[in-house]
């Protein structure tokens, strides 16, 4: 007697599997794929496509304008459910598919998943070259796919139909895996996915994948303990990972159990609410100066889900004690032995309960907590100051543009940003009321995730009000998804800061001898520089037409009402802002490497390469 199967296309057998993947964790359960986002050719219009629009009633179809941009909304949206729940991209082949490269390179750098369906040339290489096709001189089985090889956690070629099978057991154990995640890859030959094939019926059954949550091997955390213990100085540093395990209630009943401090990475922040006793704030290059202080004196310093990138070890140079030591605590190994730690190899909010069980009764010393508590209300006097803006007529400035903000959010809003100089002025001052209000994609720091994520942060939560932070560089490096949002009514907010150029590259420009060049958006002058007038561009005027609905506030008071407005509106609506100088307004508390010539005929070069080798020499080597 032979299995049941079912005689369907590659692609309709695709669909029909994602629509039957589950995920579960603390017994509950997601629809994994909550929708398919696709652009259409040939690659994919007859194969992926037909499969669409027949199973359009177990698979929700979204229509972007971009590649990029639809990985990034993809992402948003992952990041917005804990990574439980997903969004699947398909693209025709060529350069819709290598369109692809820089959302799954954030996706991956980030530990985001999503799941890309790039249409790929002919399995049988009936009809080469077609049209888009690299012809590569040697290596025949290449296609401009492979781009995606080394930005993807799991890649495959599905080159039969029967492959399929086994390769998307694979790519959606890699979806739903808390340690190994990033951007799924799966190239789908055109032909191939037009094929029929009997397929056993088993494959269609509703799967569940169980998201684990590992537990602390007993010696380490028997390790980890004694290293807690016997620390004068222990300091907690946040990453994204406490909140991709929804371990912040973990850690803050160890907090107010043990006195240890936390200051947090970009991803990580919001992993205490900001007004928690013990909160920091943002660590490392862009951290406040509480954070940064005690980081240098810190004698342990506890890393939670995080990948201590080098904004936040301020390059090798923020933990000077001599006899500092590191407790990693991260479900992935190859990031908890970073900094050649003491590691707990789990999941952080198994981790963090185990370790606030087995430290009962311990607390940091009164001294060291009054010490920084003293800190935190200093830097909370920093904050209301940059933050406040007295003279209601008047332009503001970048950061009274976040003070604005913070007065008009509620405790849920999202609020979402990636590049520019509001990376720098969030991260140090913005107050998060909640898990998942401070949406920083920092890992990959790409322009453009900003308008995108916000339409998958909206389909992951329909009744928040969600923020897209931009930057005038930003907004013309992707606005297309804004037609999106018009065409799904998702109510996205978009404030728009426009300073006329790159302003956080000129200032880092100007802080490496590189002089601000190419960093001004401004006409040709006579000399050849880019240093005439600011060009007459009206990006309100675009994102307008686009389809948003456009305040433009010239004040203060002006933009309070405008994000009041904006806040309230169900239609996706723009405040456009003009901001006065300076755009960055707080001084970095830590150095960031970036490499100044060692050779050069300007003064401005070598003066800073002589600040640069005397911050160089700061740099140390934990071992
Ligand atoms: C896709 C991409 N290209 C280049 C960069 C490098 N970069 C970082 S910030 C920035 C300028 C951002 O300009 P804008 O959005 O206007 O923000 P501002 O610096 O003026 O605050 C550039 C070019 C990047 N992060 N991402
Ligand atoms: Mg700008």
């Amino acid at each position: 007697m032979s299995a049941a199967t079912r005689r369907l296309t590659t692609a309709q057998a695709l669909v029909r599997f994602l629509a039957a993947q589950y995920t579960e964790r603390d017994g509950v359960h997601h629809r994994l794929i909550t929708g398919t986002w696709g652009i259409f050719g040939h690659g994919n219009v007859a194969g992926l496509g037909q499969a669409l629009v027949e199973y359009a009633d177990v698979m929700p179809y979204h229509q972007g304008r971009s590649e990029q941009a639809m990985v990034h909304a993809a992402v948003g949206h992952a990041r917005q459910l804990n990574r439980l729940r997903v969004q699947a991209v398909t693209t025709s082949i060529g350069p819709g598919a290598t369109n692809l490269v820089t959302g799954a390179a954030l996706a991956t750098v980030n530990r985001l998943p999503v799941l890309l369906l790039p249409g790929d040339y002919f399995a049988s290489h009936a009809a080469d070259p077609l049209l888009q096709q690299l012809e590569h001189p040697v290596e025949a089985d290449v296609s401009v796919n492979d781009a995606l090889r080394p930005v993807s956690r799991y890649f495959d070629r599905v080159t039969r139909p029967e492959a399929l099978v086994a390769s998307a057991l694979k790519a959606v154990r890699v979806l739903t895996d808390p340690a190994e995640t990033g951007a799924v890859t799966l190239a789908l030959p055109q032909d191939v996915q037009s094929e029929a094939h009997d397929w056993p019926e088993e494959f269609f059954a509703d799967r569940v994948w169980h998201v684990r949550r590992p537990a602390p091997d007993p010696e380490e955390l028997a390790e980890a303990v004694r290293a807690v213990r016997a620390a004068e100085r222990p300091l907690i540093v946040a990453g994204g990972g406490v909140h991709h395990s929804e371990a912040e209630q973990a850690l803050k009943a160890l907090v107010d159990a043990t006195g240890i401090p936390v200051a947090s990475t970009q991803a990580g922040k919001g992993a205490l609410r900001h007004d928690h006793p013990a909160d920091l704030g943002g660590i490392g290059h862009t951290g406040t100066a509480v954070s940064d202080e005690l980081a240098r004196t810190a004698d342990l310093v506890i890393g939670v889900g995080t990948r201590y990138s080098d904004f936040t070890t301020a390059s090798g140079t923020l933990f000077q004690r001599p006899d500092v030591r590191f407790l990693n605590l991260n479900i992935t190994a190859f990031d908890a032995h970073k900094l050649a730690a003491r590691t707990l190899v789990c999941d952080a909010r198994s981790g963090l309960t185990a370790l606030a069980e087995a430290l009962s009764g311990h607390r940091v010393d009164a001294a060291y907590e009054a010490e920084y508590r003293a800190g935190k209300a200093r830097w909370e006097e920093t904050v209301r100051a940059a933050l406040r803006a007295d003279d209601d007529g008047a332009v503001p400035t970048q950061t009274q543009v976040l003070g604005a903000l913070d007065a008009v959010v509620g405790d849920e809003d999202v609020v979402i940003n990636a590049a520019g100089s509001l990376p720098g002025d969030l991260h140090k001052l913005w107050r998060a009321r909640s898990p998942r209000q401070y949406h920083l994609e920092y890992g990959y720091s790409c322009m453009g995730y900003e308008i995108p994520a916000a339409l998958g942060v909206q389909q992951a939560a329909p009744d928040t009000p969600v923020w897209a932070l931009v930057g005038d560089g930003t907004y013309l490096m992707n606005p297309t998804e804004i037609v999106t949002a018009v065409q799904e009514n998702l109510p996205v907010k978009l404030v728009l800061v426009q300073n006329h150029g790159y302003a956080s590259i000129g200032g880092l420009s100007e802080s490496v001898g590189a002089e601000r060049f190419g960093t001004d958006y401004r006409h040709r002058a006579a000399d050849g520089s880019f240093t005439g007038a600011p060009l007459p561009v009206d990006l309100a005027a675009n994102a307008a037409s686009l389809g948003m609905d456009v305040l433009r506030a010239k004040t203060v008071r002006e933009l309070r009402e405008a994000l009041v407005a904006a806040r309230a509106a169900t239609r996706p609506t723009c405040v456009y802002v003009e901001t006065a100088p300076p755009s960055a307004a707080l001084p970095a508390e830590a150095w960031w490497d970036v490499p100044v010539a060692e050779v050069s005929a300007r003064e401005a070069a070598t003066a800073a390469r002589t600040a640069y080798e005397r911050s160089v020499a700061d740099r140390r080597h934990h071992l």
